[in-house]
């Protein structure tokens, strides 16, 4: 791609301009905002556009707008709410083109990705289209004879989503898709890194809401203040705090939340694994292995961060690792020939020299990469180390393509090694016997909220709820009944009767049993 001409005119077709505004409470008009903030091209360090910065004032305009619009919206039948998802759909899969080569362009994910976060978006529309007409509650037996006992479900309120620059675009639909057809507003704080991304869906937004009476369902607060996502969290107006980041700033925003007794979820950092047994199939494990590893740059919740191999095979699988890693194409995330683009920013390649130094400290051996990549842009090598699971380092996420490789002996220490981490996200087992793969599928098996068998750490379906346990922050988002997360229920009860039993078996009557 042309990085001068070509990304004008996709600007011009997506929205964008080389000065952008802060904010939109989704009702055709745009603030302005407080001053400027730059997203930046990772592959060449080079600035793309400026962006408004929302301030407080702007904050508050768009919560007081997206609780307005909740009032209305929740009294949408949802069948209807689901037809503007619909639509939405619709002109994601016209620009997913566009759209993905823009999240190439500005987080430097390969393009084959970026077109594959589109897709994700429009996967996890369809399922709400569905879900649009199945949301339904319980009916269950009551004790009390002539009564009935059931659940019903109602919208909840302004949804506050603030999402990471690594998944720019689906994230906030799985939140944005769901909550809408559930009867909720949402007001998306997107990741400082990834703010064109999130412009160019809210073009789209507008033109499609203006369709369905649907102004002010979403609504959009840019800036790289850490202040705008705390404000979030600490206003009473937002019923669910929706957050998606390492668990650093997870710990400090979940108080802010839980302070007023609001409702979280939480998708934070991973440290995920992949064991390889005796028997494994390496024809299977290898290409997951790397996809895992390699792909987004390790940039992802679910990347596979360490490799635990029984050690009958560790030489065979660091070589054939080795091997692969040789021929992975780094480079410009446009060029349909390259497997791993550049990290999302300097700070990011610090992040990365610092842990590969941290775990050369420890004793760690570098098999393959290891360094950072001199030119333009935010490059390094995909990274294998030879590690112990107990290191610090091992133990903390790193966003970068770094892989821990470690042997063991008995399946139970593969299971305990895989556990033995603060985090929670995902997890995967490599075999060909069966009774392993239920071994690692038991209660005492894998701790993750995510277990594969022979299929890798990354890449979940939206079909799945999506989230994890520990320090992941125990949050579930996407298919199954994550939507339950994003209305409150209702427990109802119905006397059809003459006469009021109480629940329990309790006696009240007055004295002489009559005289009410
Ligand atoms: C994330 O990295 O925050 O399972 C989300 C996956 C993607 C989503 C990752 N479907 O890798």
């Amino acid at each position: 791609m042309n990085r001068g001409r070509d990304v004008e005119s996709l600007f011009d077709r997506l929205g964008l301009a080389r000065t952008n505004p802060a904010a939109t409470a989704g009702d055709g008009t745009w603030r302005a905002g407080v001053g400027e903030f730059m997203s930046e091209d990772p592959a060449t360090g080079l600035p793309l556009a400026s962006i408004g910065r929302a301030g407080a004032a702007d904050c508050q305009a768009v919560l007081d707008a997206a609780a307005a619009a909740f009032l209305r919206w929740r009294e949408v039948p949802a069948p209807r709410r689901g037809l503007f998802v619909r639509d939405l759909a619709d002109e994601l899969r016209r620009q997913r083109d566009d759209l993905g080569t823009l999240v190439a362009l500005e987080v430097g994910k390969i393009r084959a990705e970026g077109l594959g976060e589109i897709q994700e978006m429009i996967d996890i529309a369809d399922y709400a289209v569905g879900l649009s007409r199945q949301i339904g509650g319980l009916t269950l037996p009551s004790e009390r004879p002539a009564h009935r006992l059931m659940e019903q479900w109602h919208p909840l309120g302004v949804v506050g989503c603030v999402t990471a620059f690594n998944f720019p675009a689906a994230v906030w639909s799985w939140n944005a898709f769901i909550a809408a057809v559930c009867g909720d507003t949402v007001v998306w704080k997107p990741s400082p890194k990834a703010p064109l991304t999130a412009i160019a869906i809210h073009r789209i937004v507008e033109r499609v809401a203006a369709r369905h009476d649907a102004a002010g369902v979403f609504s959009l607060l840019l800036g790289d203040d850490p202040a705008l996502a705390a404000s979030l969290a600490a206003d009473r107006r937002v019923a669910l705090f929706s957050f998606t980041g390492s668990s650093a700033v997870g710990h400090h925003l979940a108080p802010l939340v839980a302070a007023r007794f609001g409702r979280c979820l939480l998708e934070c950092g991973g440290n995920n694994a992949v064991i390889v047994d005796e028997t494994a199939d390496l024809d299977l494990a290898l290409p997951a292995i790397v996809f895992g590893a390699v792909g987004t740059a390790g940039q992802r919740c679910t990347t596979t961060r360490r490799l635990l191999v029984h050690a009958s095979r560790l030489d065979e699988v660091a070589t054939r690792l080795a091997h692969a890693y040789a021929r992975v194409r780094i480079g410009d995330p446009l060029d349909p020939a390259t497997l791993m683009g550049p990290l999302i920013d300097a700070a990011a390649v610090d992040h990365f020299a610092a842990a590969v130094a941290e775990a050369r400290a420890a004793g760690g051996r570098v098999l393959v990469g290891g360094e950072r990549i001199a030119g333009p842009g935010h490059f390094v090598a995909p990274t294998l180390i030879r590690a112990e699971n107990h290191w610090p380092i091992v133990q903390r996420e790193t966003f970068a393509p770094i892989l821990y490789l470690m042997p063991w002996q008995e399946f139970d220490e593969a299971i305990r090694m895989q556990n033995a981490v603060p985090q929670g996200l995902s997890s995967a087992l490599f075999t060909r016997d069966l009774l392993r793969a239920e071994r690692f599928l038991a209660a005492s098996g894998s701790d993750c909220g995510i277990a594969n068998i022979n299929a890798g750490t990354s890449g979940a379906e939206i079909g799945g709820a999506f989230g994890g346990e520990k320090e992941t922050g125990g949050g579930r988002e996407a298919g199954s009944d994550a939507w339950k997360r994003y209305m409150r229920r209702q427990t109802v009860v119905v006397n059809r009767g003459n006469t009021l039993p109480l629940a329990q078996g309790i006696v009240f009557d007055l004295p002489g049993g009559k005289g009410w």
